[in-house]
């Protein structure tokens, strides 16, 4: 064992070191070691791996002027926001944000999107980890992304016609949603964990009592956003995928304990994973067998429950090793891969099985031993399946096929180990959750970056590393670094085919009322109220100047009547803490007061053309 490594882990009583991977006849197994001392010692022996010439002649570089193949969703984090990253150049397309407001599309300030962030629970932020694509047939349809907020306890979903947050759920009973996916092959409904056991109701009673904490597994309509029903279970919730059948879906938990503390959480070497059987908990909803919380369906799916006995109970535990973290469905839908986190495995669960059984022995497909802190699987598609090693800072590739044959522990189904640089979280390979995936490229998003990058003071970027893996017959080669704003947990990829991406704003999409350049003026609504209307176009505001008297509550509507791809306005009032952005077609509303009498600048803040300066209003308050 060694400090550094227990540093990494981060667990008190718990050194697990690092353990030399040295697979006979394995070349990267030896590299791997070799790394290990330099990522220990803090030298960059491994550094060279960047700038080796592409020994497979993968070239992540989209040459000036030509599109990346694929999108890449990336979450944010605790920033709140999405990001969009090009792949295979990696390059940033753009930002969405979600859970924080952001000055430059002017999200969280314009009128619909505060009211969207008021009603969605009122919070300035939140902790986006799993992004999720709407499917159609088991396949990406391009119509939304789903999203977590693990902080609040909430969902958003983006809609990827104008890759902007349309909806925002603040669910009730939970506290930290944290797996969040759709239920495959139709997005019946947007599913989440709740991570952090809690009082039901938390209302105060019984605050001190943890025996009484609960955690809840919820379901969300993806259409009205609307809140469909809860489940109780035992122990906690951490990570959720489903099969691709719709019946199934798959929780990862580590405090199988119900402890409140980290020694208490990771005392047992087994924690129960469970598995939602989908309909069986519909029917129980529809006959009416649960208790309503705070206006929510609460299905008890706890192990005593009378709901939970029988031919078909509501959610099965099967105890799996040990604390684990992530779990992934693999793309024929055949085994859900658990990974051991504080063991050094992969728990295979034959999804075909869980319908008659949950008796490990009978469901335990395979339990490969692939290295130490193992978090995230990805797939190629072709066989093989790639997990993270956090500990060990590795991507290791390794043969579904023969981890179902060779015995649990084995080794053998391991074919390559990647140094990665450091410290991995999530892994994913292209559309690795589809029902086809893609092969070709793998992003390893690694949560240290140590000394890959110019120091820019205490607090590091991320490392997001680009790793070529073909279509799986390859050698893995690591490609490209790229620093992270802190801090992206998991993405998605989708081919550009799937994504259809509106250039402008159709306003037929929209209920606000279409400014045209006769319409702009000013009308007063009320005694201390004005409404005013104004187009943008280049370069020129549609009103040169309005007038408002102090103390009006102004409401400015600004329609973008440009139809033309690209030319973005701003409308940006000083010391009003007004800006924002209005995109071809669009129609954006701010509703502010004007509390101080004087002359105000209005101007765009998008350099929209030459005359981009001279885009300019006047706001004029008269004294009151
Ligand atoms: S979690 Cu962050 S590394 Cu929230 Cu999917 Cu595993
Ligand atoms: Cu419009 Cu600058």
């Amino acid at each position: 064992a060694t400090t550094d490594d227990d540093i990494s882990l981060g667990l008190p009583g718990h050194s697990l070191g690092r353990r030399d991977f040295m697979k006979a006849g394995v070349a990267a197994g030896a590299m791997g070691s070799v790394a290990g001392c330099s990522a220990l010692s803090g030298g960059d022996s491994s550094a060279g791996s960047q700038s080796t010439p592409s020994s497979s002649g993968a070239s992540h570089t989209v040459e000036p002027g030509e599109h990346d193949e694929y999108y890449g969703f990336w979450s944010g984090g605790h920033s709140g926001e999405l990001r969009v990253i090009g792949i295979p150049s990696m390059r940033e397309l753009t930002r969405i944000p979600v859970f924080n407001t952001d000055c430059a599309s002017g999200y969280g300030f314009t009128d619909g999107t505060q009211e969207m962030l008021e009603e969605g629970g009122g919070y300035s932020w939140g902790d986006n980890h799993h992004p999720n694509l709407s499917e159609t047939d088991g396949d990406y349809d391009g119509e939304y992304l789903y999203v977590n907020d693990k902080a609040n306890g909430r969902i958003a979903r983006v809609n990827l016609t104008y890759f902007e947050t349309d909806a925002i759920t603040d669910v009730p009973n939970m506290q930290a949603i944290h797996g969040c996916c759709v239920l495959s092959p139709d997005t019946k409904y947007v599913l989440g964990n709740g991570e952090f056991r809690a009082p039901l109701p938390n209302d105060g009673t019984d605050a001190k009592n943890p025996d009484n904490y609960t955690s809840l597994f919820v379901a969300v309509d993806p259409e009205s956003m609307e809140t469909q029903w809860q489940v109780k279970v035992d122990g906690n919730l951490d990570i959720v995928d489903t099969g691709k059948e719709g019946r199934w879906a798959i929780s990862s938990a580590y405090n199988s304990e119900e402890a409140t503390d980290i020694q208490g959480m990771t005392k047992d070497d087994r924690d129960n994973v469970k598995a939602f059987d989908i309909p069986a908990i519909e029917q129980a909803v529809e006959n009416g067998n649960y208790e309503e919380v705070n206006g929510i369906p609460v299905v008890d799916g706890t192990q005593g429950s009378s709901l939970n006995q029988g031919d078909r109970p509501l959610v099965k535990y099967i105890p799996t090793p040990k604390s684990p973290h992530c779990v992934e469905v693999g793309p024929n839908g055949d085994y859900a891969f658990i990974a051991g986190k504080l063991s050094p495995t992969v728990t295979m669960l034959d999804l075909n099985a869980l319908a008659d059984s949950s008796d490990p022995d009978e469901v335990v497909a395979g339990r490969p031993r692939v290295g130490l802190g193992p978090l995230h699987t990805t797939f190629d598609g072709n066989g093989h399946a790639y997990t993270s090693l956090f500990i060990d800072s590795q991507t290791v590739k390794w043969d579904i096929q023969a981890a179902v044959e060779a015995e649990e522990g084995s080794e053998d189904p391991i074919i390559e180990k990647q140094d990665v640089h450091y410290n991995p979280g999530h892994i994913q390979a292209l559309e690795a959750i589809t029902t086809d995936p893609d092969g070709e490229w793998l992003v390893s998003l690694n949560k240290l970056s140590k000394d890959r990058f110019l120091p820019v003071g205490p607090i590091m970027p991320d490392n997001d590393q680009l790793i070529h893996i073909g279509q799986g017959e390859k050698e893995m080669e690591l490609v490209a670094d790229h620093p992270a704003y802190p801090e992206p947990h998991d993405c998605v990829f989708a081919h550009k085919d799937k994504i259809d991406a509106k250039k402008v704003y159709d306003k037929d999409d929209y209920e606000e009322t279409y400014i045209t350049e006769e319409d702009s003026g000013v009308e007063r609504t009320g005694e201390n109220s004005v409404h005013v209307k104004m187009t943008t176009k280049r370069s020129e505001f549609g009103l040169p100047d309005f007038t408002v008297q102090e103390g009006d509550e102004v409401k400015l509507s600004t329609t973008n009547i440009e139809g033309v791809q690209d030319i973005i306005h701003g409308v940006a009032i000083p010391e009003h803490d007004i800006n924002y952005a209005v995109a071809p077609q669009d129609t954006r509303e701010v509703t502010f007061t004007a509390d101080d009498p004087g002359v105000y600048w209005i101007y765009c803040t998008y350099f929209c053309s030459a005359l981009h300066l001279e885009m300019r209003s006047r706001m004029i308050v008269e004294p009151a």
